[in-house]
């Protein structure tokens, strides 16, 4: 049944909190045909994986979809039947009065950050009555494994990944710019928090026994690397060549050719929740960098993580994804033996991938769990 949908987003840092609520967005819109109304507090840095959005405008559509700027001074509005809090972000008093108001209890849901920790799944869709108000929120959180919320996916996402033959990717990689593939050159995407060792990673990159391309989208990871190479003048802009290793710097890029980037790359760093999630789909090797946390409450989740994953790998190759991945995190020294011994399971770990993915879609798509469990309660 078609429902009104609002969806509240505010950006704390980065792209990943509207990165998840903009994909959401559609795939409520286009695949479930719900109506659906975007409240968002930064419409400036949605553009950056959005280009469509014109971050000067209090309202418009944009693929059917209604995108609000939520400002300060919220005017009243009628609420939706469904409301998505994404992220604990806190919605305006005004409108949780008026959801009081309402007939019909609205479902209100606090949609809640990724994590593979074992005790998700007893929390996930727990109820919790408001303390003052006749309304009842409920805590729902994706995950890796049944009894979870699941995983943003869209429906022709599998099929639209197989269909990326060399053809599709030649085009793609002309379309943005980006360099040829050439034999025997590895490709690799960077997306990754500036705390992490690029410099140390760069070497390493340089003299490793393949030559490698490094392709960087900009922000302040690639302002470093720039900033590393300023005493040697670029011929090209955007383009470092450095032994065995080059560089190229390339500009954001819609979610959708991000993805496409992720299926042409070897070995794809990645981010956050986002992006992460986006390279297990794309079932190429990849490393993780985990939001960081204060205290380093983040090491349990990357382990966490990690026991999911590399459960069903050899102990040689768990190992080698372990070692890779915590030096990544600042666990330990990141050093040319780690990634080589890392780099030697390619192939191995591209087949684990899609075992991986075979068994991530034994469960529904968050996108769909959300509906039905909307659907059920109304
Ligand atoms: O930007 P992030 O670091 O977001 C983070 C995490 O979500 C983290 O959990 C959260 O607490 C913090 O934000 C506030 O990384 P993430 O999650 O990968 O989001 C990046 C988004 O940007 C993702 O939707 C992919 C998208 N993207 C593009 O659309 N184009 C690009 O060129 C790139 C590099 C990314």
């Amino acid at each position: 049944m078609q429902r009104r949908w609002d969806i509240f987003c505010t950006i704390i840092d980065n792209f990943g909190d509207i990165g998840v609520c903009w994909r959401l967005a559609r795939q409520l819109t286009h695949e479930h045909h719900q109506l659906v109304r975007l409240w968002i507090d930064d419409l400036a840095s949605f553009s950056w994986i959005a280009p469509a959005i014109d971050p000067n405008l209090e309202r418009q559509m944009v693929y059917d979809i209604e995108i609000c700027c939520w400002q300060q001074m919220f005017s009243e509005v009628e609420p939706a039947e469904v409301i998505i809090e994404a992220f604990a972000c806190e919605l305006p008093e005004c409108y949780v009065q008026a959801m009081v108001q309402k007939k019909k209890q609205p479902v209100w849901i606090n949609l809640e950050y990724l994590s593979a920790e074992p005790w998700v799944a007893q929390y996930h869709a727990l109820p919790s009555p408001h303390p003052r108000l006749p309304l009842i929120k409920t805590c729902f959180f994706p995950g890796f494994v049944q009894g979870t919320g699941g995983l943003l996916r869209e429906q022709d996402l599998i099929a639209q990944r197989n269909f990326f033959d060399t053809a599709a990717e030649h085009a793609f990689l002309q379309r943005k710019g980006l360099l040829e593939r050439k034999a025997g050159e590895i490709r690799v995407s960077l997306f990754c928090y500036d705390a992490v060792s690029v410099k140390e990673l760069i070497h390493i990159f340089s003299e490793f026994s393949e030559p490698i391309l490094l392709i960087v989208p900009e922000g302040r990871v690639a302002e470093h690397i720039v900033s590393l190479f300023a005493h040697i003048s670029l011929p090209t802009k955007g383009l470092i060549k450095y032994q065995q290793l080059t560089i190229q710097i390339i500009p954001f890029m819609e979610q959708s050719d991000y993805d496409r980037l992720l299926w042409s790359c070897d070995i794809n760093f990645v981010r956050g929740e986002d992006s992460f999630v986006r390279a297990q789909w794309a079932a190429n090797p990849f490393v993780w960098n985990i939001y960081p946390q204060t205290e380093v409450a983040h090491w349990k989740k990357l382990d966490a993580f990690l026991d999911l994953y590399t459960a069903g790998m050899s102990a040689d190759m768990a190992t080698a994804v372990r070692e890779m991945w915590n030096s990544w995190n600042g666990r330990s020294a990141i050093n040319s033996a780690i990634w080589v011994n890392f780099f030697s399971f390619r192939e191995s770990l591209r087949q684990h991938n899609k075992n991986w993915v075979n068994q991530l879609l034994k469960q529904d798509d968050l996108a769909s769990n959300l509906v039905s469990f909307a659907e059920n309660r109304l």
